[in-house]
């Protein structure tokens, strides 16, 4: 292979490579090493400890599915925390929503959002939208202090290694239904069904006994490993297979629809295995 390509080793026998086109940045923050490279494929892309985070080829898969999702299943959410989500775009499809008063992100790392702006204005532009509030601080404490504080909380965090482990525990997920309004709802990132099977089993086990409604969705991320992604739901009132559709607002996107959002819970007999 001519050139330079990054590659990441998604699991101990695979491996998703990319040619570079060049680094544009890098820096070891207090919490992690970041870069942003730009690619022949997808465009700029961001990377944590050498683990594809999001590009801009692709990220609009993602940050639509884990945003519109719960936004439009809840009838009128008016404030939202996200929990992670440095690089904007999940605030970005946040406050497409007009009912939206107030957006909180809370990053533990400074340096993810300054390198966002910098270099990836696509992805951060809603970042200085007047309806944000963003704070940096350990989303694990923050919500430890919430009590029926927000409609909407969405958890766009790393995988479960390092300092995300917390962002997956049981402990975790109780705190959050507290933080949550009473007919509150909550997304998280949960990884591949094809390598993380038991630990997607287990957050829908805990879901469903701390939340009235649990679900799992899918959606295709070419850059993440397997390329098919999940995300879990756990809800106190709102059932995402039954909105109200007249009442949707209409939003400019690119990958979510409605006839998207309930296609998202219909569950392959392998991924059906794993609850
Ligand atoms: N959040 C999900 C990252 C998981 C990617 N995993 C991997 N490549 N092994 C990304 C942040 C996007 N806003």
């Amino acid at each position: 292979m001519q050139g330079i390509w990054f590659s990441e080793l998604q699991t101990p026998g695979l491996g998703l490579s990319i040619k570079l086109k060049r680094t544009l940045h890098h820096e070891k923050t207090p919490y992690q090493e970041l870069a942003v490279v730009d690619t022949e494929a997808y465009g700029r892309m961001l990377l944590l400890d050498n683990i594809i985070q999001t590009t801009v080829g692709d990220e609009f898969f993602y940050h639509e599915m884990i945003a519109h999702v719960p936004l439009n299943t809840h009838p009128h959410p008016r404030t939202a925390l996200v929990i992670g989500g440095g690089d904007g775009g999940v605030i970005r499809e946040i406050i497409k929503h007009p009912s939206i008063e107030k957006a909180v992100l809370v990053e533990i790392d400074a340096r993810v959002v300054a390198n966002a702006r910098e270099y990836l204005p696509e992805i951060a532009c809603g970042l200085d939208d007047a309806r944000v509030e963003i704070r940096f601080e350990d989303g694990i404490e923050h919500v430890r202090q919430m009590e029926n504080t927000y409609d909407v909380i969405i958890v766009d965090s790393t995988d479960p290694i390092g300092p995300a482990v917390g962002l997956f525990s049981t402990e975790f997920y109780r705190n959050v239904y507290r933080a949550l309004k009473p007919d509150g709802l909550f997304v998280a990132q949960t990884e591949s069904p094809l390598f993380n099977a038991r630990l997607i089993r287990r957050i829908q086990r805990d879901l469903a006994e701390i939340f009235p409604i649990a679900r799992l969705y899918l959606t295709t991320v070419p850059t993440y490993p397997g390329g098919i992604w999940s995300f879990s739901m756990g809800s106190k009132e709102y059932d995402p297979l039954e909105v109200d559709w007249r009442k949707v607002p209409q939003l400019a996107t690119r990958f979510y629809t409605p006839a998207v959002h309930q296609a998202a819970f219909a569950l392959p007999p392998f991924v059906q295995d794993i609850l």
